[in-house]
């Protein structure tokens, strides 16, 4: 089926699960026609402009778990779709929150939600709804599933992992202001990555899939788990360089993790793999961390001089080959259509 199409179907769902959550708001909720637009909103502001990779994988992997034993019907596609939106739903809910958290001005090309002058710190709260009617679009359209309670299940659990990622990502650096560069390694990076990113991006659309599709063996998990860490490192490498060297127009953000001291692939890189000098981490000490368009440029010359980019192309290549390998060897063992689908969209990737 042509990605078009099934990009439509995907938006139909969409349209579908928004009409759901403000019926059941005007009938069962004693909420005014006021509060039931600004609930409206909060969904379509920030759920659906994204590039949706999280929410059409579940599609995908359910597809390729089911074999081409046979074409699937009109309901289990929609079925899936549901649950690609419950990711995009979880993804909305992360963002709204973590650029009130990361100072950030832009998302997906529009202002961020927080900044919008009717919303304000009134986001954090939309966050947390964002996040419950996950749980009413699940209790709603699969309560009766035989596999609702692992499909809940997941949700919490790899919430509470991307929380703790993201407890992770603000407190790589103990004391605000101050620039500790022992504590950018690539341990703490890639702890960072696989909590605050890899699970939620990458594992939690694949899980669901296979859990739609009736799978049990703990093993396939483990197996999907092993590929889906591995991609999710990756895309968030990728990440922490489009924020500094990437196009703010293709992105649809501008970067703030120079200012606000994040523990990025740029700076382990430069420190650990380009043999920053005694000058160079001095730099650092002085520029990183700093709300200053000078620091901030100071430092971008600086992982230039260094050779971040070169670096990079050469990161990039690496893990590609490294996870396209780990897929063959999963070859005979498990349907492996969801990682080259997530695989194929992530890689050299410019937004
Ligand atoms: C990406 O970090 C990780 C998240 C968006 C997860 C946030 C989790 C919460 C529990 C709020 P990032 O800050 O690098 O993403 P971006 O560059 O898109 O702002
Ligand atoms: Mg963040
Ligand atoms: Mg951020
Ligand atoms: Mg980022």
């Amino acid at each position: 089926m042509d990605a078009d199409l099934v990009k439509r179907e995907f938006m139909a769902v969409f349209d579908e699960l928004v009409a759901q959550l403000d019926a059941e708001l005007a009938s069962s909720f004693d909420v005014p026609p006021p509060a039931q637009a600004y609930i409206h909103k909060i969904m379509t502001y920030n759920v659906p402009h994204g590039k949706l990779t999280r929410g059409l994988a579940v599609l995908q992997c359910y597809k390729s778990f089911c074999g081409h034993a046979h074409e699937l019907s009109a309901e289990e596609t929609r079925q899936a779709n549901m649950l690609g939106w419950c990711v995009e739903w979880l993804q909305a809910c992360f963002l709204v929150a973590d650029d009130i958290m990361d100072g950030s001005h832009t998302r997906r090309g529009q202002a961020c939600y927080y900044k919008l002058p009717e919303i304000g710190l009134k986001a954090v709260n939309d966050s947390l709804i964002l996040e419950a009617m996950i749980f009413r679009i699940l209790k709603a359209n699969f309560r009766s599933h035989r596999a609702y309670v692992e499909l809940t299940e997941l949700f919490r659990e790899i919430t509470f992992i991307t929380e703790v990622g993201q407890l992770l990502d603000l407190t790589s650096q103990q004391e605000p202001g101050h620039v500790d560069l022992t504590a950018f390694t690539s341990d703490t990076l890639y702890r960072i990555y696989r909590y605050k990113t890899a699970y939620y991006s990458f594992y939690l659309s694949v899980a669901l899939g296979m859990r739609l599709a009736n799978v049990e063996d703990p093993q396939l998990y483990k197996h999907a788990e092993r590929v889906c860490l591995a991609i999710g490192e990756y895309f968030q490498a990728q990440d922490d360089y489009l924020d500094c060297f990437g196009e703010p127009e293709l992105i649809g953000k501008v970067g703030t993790d120079i200012e606000e001291n994040k523990c990025t692939w740029l700076v382990v890189t430069a420190l650990h793999e380009c043999n920053a000098s005694a000058e160079d981490r001095a730099l650092l000490e002085a520029n990183y961390g700093r709300n200053d368009k000078e620091c901030v440029a100071r430092v971008k010359e600086m992982y230039g001089k260094l050779g971040i980019p070169d670096a990079f192309q050469a990161y990039e290549q690496k893990s590609y080959d490294s996870i396209r390998a780990m897929i063959a060897e999963l070859e005979g063992v498990m349907p492996t259509g969801a990682f080259e689908f997530l695989l194929q969209k992530v890689y050299k990737r410019s937004k």
